[in-house]
């Protein structure tokens, strides 16, 4: 059943609750399947185990693809903008794209990936990239897309936690007025893997890199081998589709599972429900497809739903701080989704690089990534939307595979910075302390989950006792988001932000844990506590508190070389924006280090430190006080 009011909305929450099954068998239906489901759904939220859709068989990329090529073939599927404006556009069709899935599937084949393999991608936001992601979709083999903003030994964990066989890439990359060196980047990165086999080379940049013979391959002479015909592997339901990485509050990074079948039917009924798409309407959402934004908002549910999706390989200052506007303009978008550390940049603007271009095309606008605030919000809506364009603010996460909790597109009714409403399907649960569901309106808790959607992911690869540490043992029985959520009189829902050690940096989730021990390594640091503070743009940015050795030298000097640590460890988006060094942090008896204090006096908190009674030793805490930056 269609959303076409409010009163369907309820309805339709209220099937999905009463009748969970009969709800999702409903939607499947719209979609090809070889074989139909036994069973929709099993689970178990205390082993964790959940399974939808079991005993049915498909390829997904017969649902995005084969299956338009009937209505839609001549439709344009994939829009894609370059970095730099002078080059031209790409109008790629279904036919077309079709084709070049299925010819870039067979490269995959002649260079012996098989079902069950895993792929990592890493390579800038152009069309072989969804190209790539759909060809290893084809054949059944699990992409692992890591976002080509990471770095050499960043990608080289993530290539020899999921031990991917093959790794394509371009020699470079271009991101406003930069060009990246991806391919020695790559290179770097695979001196530490032993697991790659094959390197597939994209020449974006032309620029000249080395290639290792036996090794590395260019994308163009492996099509040119290649046949144009490629059947689809058929997949069980339940089969992994893709590995995405994803920072946890401890230790490395989590490498989330998906899986075929419940991953296309919620990503797929979401878009279509969230946005309000109609056919013929121009979508652009201008995440990476390194994110999982990307992947179910970009690639997978607008194809499977027959979109119109745009991809763009640029940034938003480039040339100027109008590139988004000037892209609406040129490509009449109708609906547009990003993020609010986006708005906020371009809020900071001449409003004269909004004014030049004309926006009349755009219907809806969203945002997600991370807590819109009221400013922004009303920012986006005056000056984007005219007033005249619904806002849906979309709270979800890697792990949730889809939109969770969301306004629907010109159905819900609006509440500045609120999340409002969970999507049918979706059974929240707000948490107090002791880990008591609490219920009623006014009340404000932990976020939690306590029924499976078909979407969730299934379990971090390799390691299914982190998975249910991490997601299903704070409360037992429900899933943990890892956010605070209020919901306000009117049952409306307000995320508050990470109760736990990640900070959501412009829109990008980062491990406390992972910053401090790249820090760590550095020979002149003795220990090292990070922590988040809200900043103008980023929405948050991270504070590193260091232990220096005596002979500390010059600071200056040192926080030079801590960035470049940070930058070489992770990326360029961990690197502290303020580091302090300190003769001591402030810790429990039990060895604990306070980071409510430390974000505190980040934060410019002087005052009211809360309890400190704990602390072992409560002088430390004024000579931070005292050193703050
Ligand atoms: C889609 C995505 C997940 C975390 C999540 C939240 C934060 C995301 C919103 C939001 C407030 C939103 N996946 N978050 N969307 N907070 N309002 N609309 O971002 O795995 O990268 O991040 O992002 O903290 O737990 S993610």
């Amino acid at each position: 059943m269609e959303i076409r009011s409010f009163e369907d909305y309820q309805k339709a929450y209220n099937h999905s609750v009463e009748a969970p099954e009969e709800f999702w068998s409903n939607v499947a239906r719209s979609f090809e399947w070889h074989k139909p489901a036994e069973t929709i759904l099993e689970w178990d939220f205390h082993k964790p185990e959940v399974r939808w859709f079991s005993g049915a068989q498909l390829n997904i990329t017969e649902n995005c693809l084969d299956r338009h090529l009937a209505t839609r073939a001549e439709q344009t599927a994939i829009i894609w903008e370059p970095n730099d404006p002078q080059e031209a556009a790409q109008h790629i069709s279904y036919q077309q794209l079709h084709s070049k899935v299925c010819k870039f599937a067979n490269v995959l084949k002649q260079n012996g990936a098989e079902k069950g393999d895993r792929i990592c991608i890493y390579m800038p936001m152009v069309p072989e990239l969804a190209i790539a992601v759909l060809a290893c979709a084809r054949i059944g083999a699990i992409h692992s897309v890591v976002f080509a903003g990471f770095s050499s030994s960043a990608l080289a964990d993530r290539i020899n936690d999921a031990k991917c066989k093959l790794v394509l890439t371009s020699d470079g990359s271009f991101r406003g007025s930069k060009v990246i060196d991806l391919k020695s980047i790559v290179d770097e990165g695979l001196q530490h893997c032993d697991c790659v086999e094959k390197v597939i080379v994209l020449a974006r940049t032309h620029e000249s890199i080395k290639m290792h013979p036996g090794r590395d391959l260019w994308w163009h002479e492996e099509l040119a081998k290649a046949a144009d015909d490629c059947a689809a592997t058929v997949m069980e339901a339940e089969d992994m589709l893709f590995i995405l990485y994803t920072s946890g509050s401890t230790g490395k990074p989590k490498g989330m599972v998906h899986t075929c079948g419940g991953y296309m039917v919620y990503t797929t009924y979401t878009f279509q429900t969230a946005f309000q798409y109609e056919p013929g309407d121009v979508y652009w959402c201008t995440a990476d497809i390194g994110w999982i934004t990307g992947h179910s908002y970009i690639v997978y549910g607008p194809l499977a739903a027959g979109a119109t999706t745009v991809m763009f390989e640029g940034v938003p200052s480039y040339p100027d701080m109008g590139r988004f506007w000037e892209v609406v303009a040129k490509h009449k978008i109708n609906i547009f989704y990003t993020a609010p550390t986006a708005i906020r940049a371009l809020e900071k603007a001449d409003i004269s690089f909004v004014e030049r271009h004309d926006l009349s095309s755009l219907k809806t606008l969203g945002t997600v990534g991370e807590p819109i605030n009221e400013e922004a919000w009303h920012w986006y809506d005056e000056n984007i939307g005219k007033g005249n364009c619904p806002i849906i603010d979309t709270w979800w996460q890697t792990e949730t595979g889809g939109i969770m909790i969301t306004p629907i597109a010109g159905i819900t009714p609006l509440k500045p910075a609120f999340a409002t409403l969970p999507l049918p399907g979706v059974q929240l649960a707000l948490m107090d302390e002791q880990g008591q569901e609490l219920t009623g309106d006014n009340i404000e808790g932990r976020l939690s989950i306590k029924f499976p959607w078909p979407s969730m992911a299934r379990t971090i690869y390799g390691n299914h006792q982190r998975f249910k540490e991490t997601y299903f043992s704070a409360y037992p029985g429900y899933y943990f988001t890892g956010d605070g959520c209020k919901r306000d009189a009117d049952g409306y829902h307000r995320i508050t932000g990470r109760v736990d050690d990640v900070i959501i940096v412009s829109g990008h989730n980062l491990g406390t844990a992972e910053i401090e021990s790249a820090i760590d390594e550095h020979h002149k640091v003795v220990e090292t506590a990070v922590v988040g503070y809200p900043h103008d743009i980023k929405g948050n940015a991270i504070y590193a508190y260091v232990i220096g050795k005596d002979d500390l030298g010059d600071e200056d000097q040192l926080r030079t070389e801590i960035l470049r640590l940070v930058s070489d460890t992770i990326g360029p988006i961990a690197k502290p924006e303020k580091i302090q060094f300190v003769s001591g942090l402030p810790k429990t008896r039990s060895g604990k280090i306070m980071r409510r204090i430390l974000r505190k006096i980040a934060s410019g908190e002087i005052e009211n430190l809360g309890d400190t009674s704990t602390l072992l030793d409560p002088a430390v805490v004024h000579s931070i006080q005292q050193g703050a930056l």
